[in-house]
């Protein structure tokens, strides 16, 4: 079991599934959503039709079509609203909600945007460590998963979550993880 940081564009990835950063309707927009959406080409936004949206903190499996990957998991993150309407809890719900989606499909590899850093404006400073404590946590848990892969749109989006990895080693009970 593995995680990796890389930076590239999610809809080149080749994994089990891609994570997409959607909204609630679940039908599309801008940033990685949009991206993935052009990517998977036309029979994705049809599969999602029939979901009838997905409520924020959650997360829903289409096929993946023309991506590499063989499935996306979208899950809906929070707008960031300053800090103080439980964004933080909200956002570690999607993380959980993906790998329960991961676990029942029995998922090897996963790859991630970072979520709602984006367009909906959660601070990456706040939101890095988060995601990548969640996703520890399911590398030790769920045994048939063997690589989680966090992709990062700039450089600088990856030297952050760089450094929020190297300080969750360095943290009291982080070695070893
Ligand atoms: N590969 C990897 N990361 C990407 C890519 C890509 N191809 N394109 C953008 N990013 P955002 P959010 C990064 O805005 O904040 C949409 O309209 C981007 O640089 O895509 O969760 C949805 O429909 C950023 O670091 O998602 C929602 O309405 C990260 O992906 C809303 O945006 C997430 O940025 C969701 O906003």
């Amino acid at each position: 079991m593995s995680l990796e940081l890389i930076r590239g564009d999610i809809t080149r990835v080749d994994a089990d599934a891609i994570v997409n950063a959607a909204n609630s309707s679940l039908l599309g927009g801008g940033g990685v959503d949009g991206a993935i959406h052009r990517a998977a080409g036309p029979e994705l936004v049809a599969e999602c039709r029939l979901l009838h949206g997905c409520p924020t903190g959650q997360a829903k499996v289409t096929r993946g079509y023309r991506l590499p990957a063989r499935h996306v998991i979208h899950t809906v993150g929070p707008v960031w609203r300053g800090g103080t309407h439980g964004e933080e809890a909200t956002l570690a719900r999607c993380y959980k909600s993906v790998f329960a989606r991961v676990s029942e499909l029995g998922l090897r590899s996963v790859a991630f945007p970072s979520i709602s850093t984006g367009i909906y404006g959660f601070p990456i400073e706040k939101a890095s460590p988060l995601a990548l404590r969640e996703i520890q946590a399911a590398l030790a848990r769920l045994s048939h998963l063997e690589k989680v892969t966090v992709v990062l749109f700039s450089e600088a989006d990856l030297e952050t979550y760089q450094r929020a990895l190297e300080g969750l080693q360095g943290a009291p009970g982080g070695e070893n993880v």
